[in-house]
C-alpha cells in the first residue's frame, strides 16, 4: 500500500537523504562528511533513512554506558565554553536591569576571570499542551534579546542569553524543541512563519495545505503510516508514541514532511551550539516498569540532552549517547561484532515521548466525520489494534541501552529488554526541574515557568514544586536538595501562584540534611494578564490571533507588564539581584540595599495559610486585547467532544 511519494524537489543537500533516495546503511564517517557539506551548520536531518533507523558501522573511540557520577566529558567542555560566552550577554543584561547603587558590570567585569563565581542560570518550561506550548513561547521570547523591543527599560531580553541550561517538559518540550529543531529561531520567527506554529488546523486533521506541506488529510496519514512502518519493518518496536511524534512534528519543524530525519543528537553538530551561543537543551521523560502502570515519585526521571540519555536516579544511575540509541548493548557495551544504530532519536520520536499523555489523541482519527478514505481507516485500525489499553501512552525503547549493565546498581531495568518511558509529566513533576537540581550542574537560580492545570479552572497551585519537594526525602532523591515550598492551599491563599515568588533565597536554610546547595526557584506562574490563558489541555487547535494574544500574555508573565505593574515596578532589578544572590553568597560580597528589599518583597518567607481556598478564579491584570480580529483564521477551539475523543486522556490530563 503506497499512497504517497516523497517529491525530492524543494530539499537542500541533507534533506535530500530522506526517503529512498539513499538507501542500505550509511557508513557513520560517510555521513558526517555529508552533514560537513553545510557551511552553517544547524540541528539537521541526518538520519540516513529518514524516520527509519539504520545501522553504521560503531565509531572507532566506541560507545557505552557510562555511570551517572559526573556531567559527561562532553558537556564538561561544552559548559566551560557556554560559561565564557555568557559573560558579555550577563554584563548587559544585568547592567540594562538597572539595580540602584549597584554596579552590575563591574562585578561581572571583576569576577570573569573566575567562571564558578559569576552566576549559573537555567530555564524551565513545564507541561501543559498548547497552552504550555504557548505562554511558554512568550515567556522565552520575552528572555530573548533578539526580540524587539526587548532590551528596553523594563523588559527582560537577554536572560535567554545569559542562561547555561533549558529544559522542556511534554508541551513545554516542544517549545524547546521547536526552537532547537528550527536552528535556534526566535519565537517571532515561528509567529511569522507560514509553515510551522499554525494551529488553527488540528494535529488531527494535519497542516494546512500547500506549502512545503502535503496535500490532504489523507496524505497526511498516509505518510505518518509510512514513516513508522519504515521503523517497523526495520526491525524496530513502534507504539502509538511513534505516530504521535511524527503528527506533531508537522506543526514544529520547519521542513518537508514535519523532518523525519531531524535527530535530537543532531543539535550537536550546529556550530552555534558547539561554540557556546546557545544554551543546553534537555528533554524530560520519566519511566514505568516493566509490566506496571503506576507512576509516582519513585519512578525514574530520564533526560535526553544532545549528547546523552539517561538518568542521574540510583534506580539505573547512568547514561548512554543520544545518538547511537537503539543499538543492542549488553552489560553496557555493544555486542562483539555488532553495528551501531543512528536515526533512532528522531527529535519528532524525543519530542512524542516527553508528551506521550497525549498520543492517544491519535485515536481520533476514528471520528467518523473527518473525510478519510476507509481503506486508510482500516490500515489505521488495524495497526492501533494491537496496543492495549494499559501501553497506548508509552514510548517504546527497544532495546533497552541499560539491559544487564551494572546489574547491582541497576536493579530496576537491567532485566528489561525494552525500556518504557512516558509523558515527562505523569509523575506530577510537570516543572522539568530534575535536570537543573541536579548538584553537577551547580545551577544558582532556575526560572520555572509553570504552566500547569492543577486547579479545576486551568490554573497553577504550585503542585509540581510541592512534589519535587518531597522527592528529596525519597531514597530516589539521591542527595538532590530542594528547597522549601509551601502546600498548594497556601499557593492559593497567599498569590504565590498569580505573580512570582522566589523559593530558597537563604542558602544556608534548606530542608534535608545534603550538603549541596540547591539553587533559588524563581517561580513564574502562568496567570491572566491580556487574555484569560487557562485553556484546556487538551485544546487542540487555535486561531492565530488567540495563539498570539497568549504568547503576548507569557510576556507580561515573565516581565510583570513591562515592569509597569502596580507594586512590581521594582521586577526588573529584582530579577537582576536573585540572578546575583549565590553568587554574591561565593564572593562575600554585601547584599546591596535594593536587593535586599527585593528579597522581602519576593522571597517566600515561610508564612503558610493552608485553609481550603473557594475556586480559583484569578480576574485579568491589564486591559484584554481582543482576539476577534478579522487577521485571524476562522474558526475557534475544537474542544475534544467535539472530536470525539473523550477516551483519549486518562485522568491525569487535568493535572498537567
Ligand atoms: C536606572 O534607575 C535610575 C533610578 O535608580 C533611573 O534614574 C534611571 O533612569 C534608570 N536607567 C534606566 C536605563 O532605566
Ligand atoms: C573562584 O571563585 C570561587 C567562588 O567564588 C572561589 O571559591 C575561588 O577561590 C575562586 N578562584 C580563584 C582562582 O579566584
Ligand atoms: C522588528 O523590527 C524590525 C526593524 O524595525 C522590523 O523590520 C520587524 O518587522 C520587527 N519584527 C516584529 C516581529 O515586529
Ligand atoms: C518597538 O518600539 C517601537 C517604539 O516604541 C514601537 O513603535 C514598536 O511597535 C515596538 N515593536 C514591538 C514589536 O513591540
Ligand atoms: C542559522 O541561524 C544563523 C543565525 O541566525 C544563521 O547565520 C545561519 O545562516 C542559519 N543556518 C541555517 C542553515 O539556516
Ligand atoms: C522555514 O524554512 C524556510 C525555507 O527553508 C526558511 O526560509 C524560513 O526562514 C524558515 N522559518 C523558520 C521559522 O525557521
Ligand atoms: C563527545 O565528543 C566527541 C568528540 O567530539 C565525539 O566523538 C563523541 O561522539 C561525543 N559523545 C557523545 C555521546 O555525543
Ligand atoms: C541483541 O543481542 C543479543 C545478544 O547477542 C541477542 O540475543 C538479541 O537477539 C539482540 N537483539 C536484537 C534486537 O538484535
Ligand atoms: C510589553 O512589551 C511588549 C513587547 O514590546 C508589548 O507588546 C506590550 O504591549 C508591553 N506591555 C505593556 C503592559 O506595556
Ligand atoms: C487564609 O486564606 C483564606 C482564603 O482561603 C482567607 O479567607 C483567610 O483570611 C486567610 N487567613 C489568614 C490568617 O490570612
Ligand atoms: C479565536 O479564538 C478565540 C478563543 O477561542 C475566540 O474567542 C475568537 O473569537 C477567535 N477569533 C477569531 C477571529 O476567530
Ligand atoms: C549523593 C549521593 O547519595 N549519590 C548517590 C546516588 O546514587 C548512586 C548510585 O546508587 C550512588 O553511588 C551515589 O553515591
Amino acid at each position: 500500500m503506497k499512497f504517497f511519494t516523497l517529491t525530492a524537489a524543494a530539499c537542500s543537500v541533507v534533506s535530500c537523504v530522506q526517503g529512498s533516495a539513499i538507501s542500505g546503511a550509511i557508513k557513520h564517517e560517510a555521513l558526517n562528511a555529508l552533514v560537513d557539506v553545510e557551511l552553517v551548520r544547524r540541528a539537521a536531518p541526518v538520519s540516513p533513512q529518514g524516520y527509519t533507523p539504520s545501522e553504521v558501522d560503531c565509531p572507532s573511540s566506541g560507545v557505552s554506558v557510562r555511570l551517572a557520577t559526573a556531567l559527561s566529558q562532553n558537556e564538561t567542555e561544552w559548559i566551560s565554553r557556554r560559561r565564557s560566552a555568557t559573560i558579555q550577554p550577563m554584563r548587559d543584561f544585568l547592567s540594562r536591569m538597572n539595580i540602584s547603587e549597584f554596579d552590575a558590570g563591574q562585578y561581572i567585569d571583576d569576577n570573569s576571570n573566575n567562571e564558578s563565581a559569576i552566576p549559573n542560570i537555567g530555564l524551565a518550561f513545564s507541561g501543559g499542551g498548547w497552552r504550555a506550548l504557548l505562554n511558554g513561547a512568550g515567556v522565552l521570547k520575552a528572555f530573548d534579546s533578539r526580540t524587539n523591543n526587548s532590551t528596553a527599560p523594563g523588559h527582560m531580553g537577554g536572560l535567554l542569553q545569559s542562561a547555561n541550561y533549558i529544559a522542556g517538559l511534554s508541551g513545554g518540550n516542544w517549545l524547546v524543541g521547536s526552537i532547537y529543531m528550527n536552528n535556534f529561531s526566535t519565537v517571532d520567527a515561528l509567529q511569522a512563519s507560514p509553515t510551522v506554529w499554525q494551529f488553527d488546523n488540528s494535529i488531527i486533521e494535519g497542516p494546512p495545505t500547500g506549502g512545503i506541506q502535503i496535500l490532504d488529510i489523507a496524505q497526511y496519514y498516509a505518510a505518518l503510516l509510512s514513516q513508522v512502518d519504515g521503523k517497523r519493518n526495520a526491525g524496530y518496536d513502534a507504539s502509538l508514541t511513534d505516530y504521535w511524534g511524527r503528527a506533531l512534528s508537522y506543526q514544529l519543524i520547519n521542513a518537508t514532511d514535519g523532518g523525519p530525519a531531524y535527530t535530537w543528537s543532531s543539535i550537536k553538530l550546529s556550530e552555534a551550539f558547539q561554540n557556546g551561543e546557545q544554551p543546553f537543551p534537555i528533554s524530560i521523560a520519566v519511566a514505568r516498569p516493566p509490566g506496571e502502570i503506576v507512576i509516582n515519585l519513585n519512578s525514574s526521571v530520564y533526560e535526553f540532552n544532545a549528547f546523552e540519555m539517561g538518568t542521574w536516579d540510583p534506580t539505573t544511575y547512568g547514561f548512554f549517547s543520544t545518538e547511537f540509541l537503539g543499538t543492542n548493548l549488553t552489560n553496557g557495551v555493544v555486542n562483539d561484532g555488532a553495528r551501531c544504530t543512528v536515526g533512532f532519536d528522531s527529535a519528532s520520536f524525543v519530542m512524542g515521548t516527553s508528551s506521550s499523555l497525549f498520543n492517544t489523541l491519535i485515536l481520533g482519527l476514528n471520528d467518523s466525520s473527518l473525510n478519510i478514505p476507509d481503506a486508510l481507516r482500516q490500515a489505521v485500525s488495524s495497526i492501533v489494534q494491537g496496543i492495549t489499553a494499559d501501553e497506548d501512552d508509552i514510548a517504546d525503547y527497544e532495546p533497552n541501552p541499560f539491559f544487564g549493565w551494572n546489574p547491582t546498581g541497576n536493579s530496576y531495568n537491567h532485566e528489561a529488554t525494552s525500556l518504557s518511558l512516558v509523558d515527562g509529566g505523569l509523575d506530577n513533576q510537570n516543572i522539568p526541574l530534575h535536570p537543573l537540581i541536579q548538584p553537577a550542574r551547580q545551577l544558582d537560580v532556575i526560572f520555572a515557568n509553570d504552566n500547569s492545570a492543577d486547579t479545576s479552572t486551568n490554573w497553577p497551585n504550585g503542585s509540581s514544586l510541592v512534589q519535587t519537594y518531597a522527592r528529596q526525602f525519597e531514597p530516589i532523591g539521591n542527595g538532590t536538595a530542594f528547597p522549601y515550598v509551601p502546600d498548594t492551599n497556601t499557593f492559593i491563599n497567599l498569590g504565590l501562584n498569580n505573580r512570582p515568588t522566589f523559593f530558597g533565597c537563604d542558602a544556608s536554610n534548606i530542608s534535608s540534611s545534603y550538603s549541596n546547595t540547591p539553587p533559588i526557584i524563581v517561580y513564574l506562574p502562568n496567570a491572566p494578564y491580556l487574555t484569560m490563558s487557562n485553556q484546556p489541555t487538551v485544546t487542540l487547535e487555535t486561531n492565530n490571533t488567540y495563539r498570539d494574544a497568549m504568547i503576548a500574555n507569557g510576556y507580561e508573565v515573565a516581565t510583570m507588564a513591562n515592569g509597569t505593574l502596580s507594586g512590581y515596578e521594582n521586577w526588573p532589578q529584582c530579577v537582576g539581584c536573585v540572578i546575583l544572590s549565590r553568587s554574591f553568597d561565593r564572593t562575600g560580597t554585601t547584599v546591596p540595599q535594593a536587593c535586599q528589599q527585593c528579597f522581602q518583597q519576593y522571597c517566600w518567607d515561610g508564612t503558610l495559610n493552608s485553609t481550603t481556598p473557594e475556586t480559583y478564579n484569578p480576574p485579568l491584570k491589564l486591559q484584554a486585547v481582543n482576539v476577534q480580529s478579522s487577521a485571524a483564521a476562522p474558526g475557534g477551539l475544537a474542544s475534544m467532544s467535539l472530536m470525539g475523543l473523550a477516551i483519549a486522556v486518562s485522568t491525569a490530563a487535568l493535572v498537567l
